[in-house]
């Protein structure tokens, strides 16, 4: 039996994430979860947005389901992948026939450091009107990012790695970051690698995203990359997520809270359950979570979704749409 803790979070976060539990429960998988708070909501109630028991609960399972956060998103999502060292951001971005988006074949992964970086929160206000952020970046940390990007493109039968980094001008972070992957990448002669600045990269991937397959990059600069992979494909209503550590991994829809269309009933439910799906993979559910990807691509295909597709549904009735395809043996 698989301990999976489950954080709704704030917004969209539990509409979004009771879609995938039902989605889930099609099937009869050896899954106990235990839900836990978090967010926004319970830093008003309870003055902690991340409380202690939702930390234990997290640690103690073996994997988490996360939803979504808004303003807390540095005291809950980022704290707890730092606090369960899961090192491996993993997002891919994927076209889907039928949905309307700048191109249709983009295939895309995203592995983003995610440990470090200006997102280890060291920030600090050092006078009045004067702030001061620090970027870590460590040879080890690297070193782990680029053999798991390399490793995940064997695995998945990809061609080639690019690295993402600023190292013209940030000459002692990025460029170690560089050096290390270009060292890395010697071990893979198999792999094509190359690597680009991160404002080039980002004009390459909207005028010509075929020359990316898999992409390593830094905590923040892979945060940024990733929306704008999302959009590439539709948007982040399609985006799921993994973050994968030695014991632990969290699976999250990449996108946000949602305020301006939290409670509607109309979130997009995909990228959750797309999550929910890497979850499977990680535990070995892999017939399971094809099934249900292709139910999803049938289900979009078919114009059966909730409005930011371009479709009429509520979040509910997209759910019930993929269930009812499901094929269960
Ligand atoms: N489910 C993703 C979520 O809650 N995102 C809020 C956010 O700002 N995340 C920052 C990040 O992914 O690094």
């Amino acid at each position: 039996m698989k301990r999976i803790a489950v954080i709704p979070g704030d917004g969209i976060g539990e509409e979004v994430i009771d879609g995938a539990l039902e989605v889930l429960n099609a099937f009869s998988f050896p899954f106990k979860y235990e839900w836990g708070e978090a967010g926004d909501a319970v830093k008003e109630r309870k003055g902690v947005a991340l409380p202690e028991e939702t930390l234990e609960l997290c640690k103690e399972s073996d994997a988490v389901l996360f939803g979504a956060v808004g303003e807390t998103a540095a005291d809950v999502i980022i704290k707890l992948r730092m606090e369960l060292q899961t090192f491996a951001n993993i997002r891919p971005a994927k076209s889907f026939k039928g949905v309307k988006s700048l191109y249709d074949d983009v295939d895309i992964v995203i592995v983003r450091e995610n440990t470090e970086c200006l997102y280890k929160g060291l920030e600090f206000e050092v006078a009045d009107g004067i702030t001061e952020g620090i970027r870590i970046i460590t040879r080890n940390a690297s070193e782990k990012i680029a053999h798991y990007a390399f490793e995940l493109a064997k695995k998945e039968r990809r061609k080639k790695v690019t690295a993402l980094h600023k190292a013209n001008v940030m000459r002692k972070t990025c460029a170690l970051f560089r050096d290390v992957c270009r060292t890395v990448a010697k071990e893979y002669p198999e792999i094509e690698f190359n690597d680009y600045y991160i404002d080039a990269a980002c004009m390459y991937l909207v005028m010509d995203p075929w020359r990316f397959d898999v992409i390593v990059t830094t905590n923040m600069f892979g945060d940024i990359v990733s929306d704008l992979a999302a959009g590439l494909v539709g948007g982040l209503g399609l985006a799921p997520s993994g973050n994968i550590g030695e014991k632990s991994a969290i699976f999250e829809p990449v996108h946000g809270s949602a305020p301006d269309i939290a409670g509607k009933g109309i979130a997009n439910p995909s990228a959750a359950i797309l999550s929910a799906t890497m979850m499977l993979k990680h535990f070995g559910f892999i017939d399971e979570a094809n099934k249900i990807e292709k139910t999803l691509e049938k289900v979009i295909l078919e114009g059966k979704t909730t409005p930011d597709l371009g479709g009429k549904l509520k979040t509910d009735e997209m759910v019930r749409e993929i269930t009812k395809n499901l094929e269960l043996s």
